[in-house]
């Protein structure tokens, strides 16, 4: 089922639910390798939200600010490959959504756990800001808020489930958004947890 949620914004329901369990399998090997993390904003503050990377590149925040970096400043070590399934997933959807060729360099693998959130935020640490990014959702859900260009504007709320993805280009790769609370609960899948992927090409 394909949803449209904004101008270049799909949501292609359950487009990933036949493949879940081997994505969550991959998460697990990915974070023996480059731990989940909590880290800190620039202001000072712990973000709910346990984050990896993998890929050439991964998102990284602490007190001097947000970048994309070459390796993992815990481990010293470059960041774990994208495993071949999550670049054929990540094409395949963005395909599928009308961007041809997408070639990201970035994942960011997030973790929720009930009591986590994401706040209002825009994505532009990213150079590339005409390709697409590419969300994945596995586990409990999810309401996804999704503002406009500006951050007064009142975000609409959307429902993820597991094996949701999403595809923001576009006119909406630049919008406010964010994600609320999570909500106890349990997923044969996952437990107590939400695990959301970002496929993004940086460079
Ligand atoms: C809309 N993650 O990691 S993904 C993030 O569910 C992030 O973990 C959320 O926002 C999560 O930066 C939401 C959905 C998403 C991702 C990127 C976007 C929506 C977007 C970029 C532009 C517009
Ligand atoms: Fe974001």
């Amino acid at each position: 089922r394909h949803v449209t949620l904004g101008p270049g914004a799909t949501l292609l329901g359950g487009f990933v639910r036949d493949i879940a369990d081997d994505l969550i399998h991959h998460i697990h090997e990915l974070s023996a390798r480059t731990p989940f993390r909590h880290m800190e904003t620039p202001g000072g503050k712990r973000m709910s939200v346990a984050m990896l990377s993998c890929g050439h590149l991964g998102w990284i925040t602490d007190r001097t600010g947000y970048r994309y970096t070459d390796f993992d400043p815990l481990t010293g070590k470059a960041w774990p490959a994208f495993p071949l399934l999550f670049l054929d997933l990540a094409q395949r959807a963005a395909q599928e959504a009308g961007f041809r060729n997408f070639v990201p360099d970035a994942c960011l693998i997030n973790r929720y756990q009930p009591g986590a959130r994401m706040s209002l935020h825009q994505d532009m640490d990213e150079r590339d800001l005409t390709a697409p990014i590419v969300s994945v959702s596995l586990g409990l859900p999810a309401i996804f808020l999704w503002g406009g260009l500006h951050r007064t504007v009142r975000p609409k709320r959307h429902q993820v489930l597991h094996g949701d993805v999403v595809v923001w280009g576009g006119a909406s790769r630049m919008i406010f958004h964010g994600v609320d609370v999570l909500k106890n609960g349990q997923h044969p899948a996952t437990g107590d947890i939400r695990f959301n992927l970002t496929f993004r090409k940086v460079n």
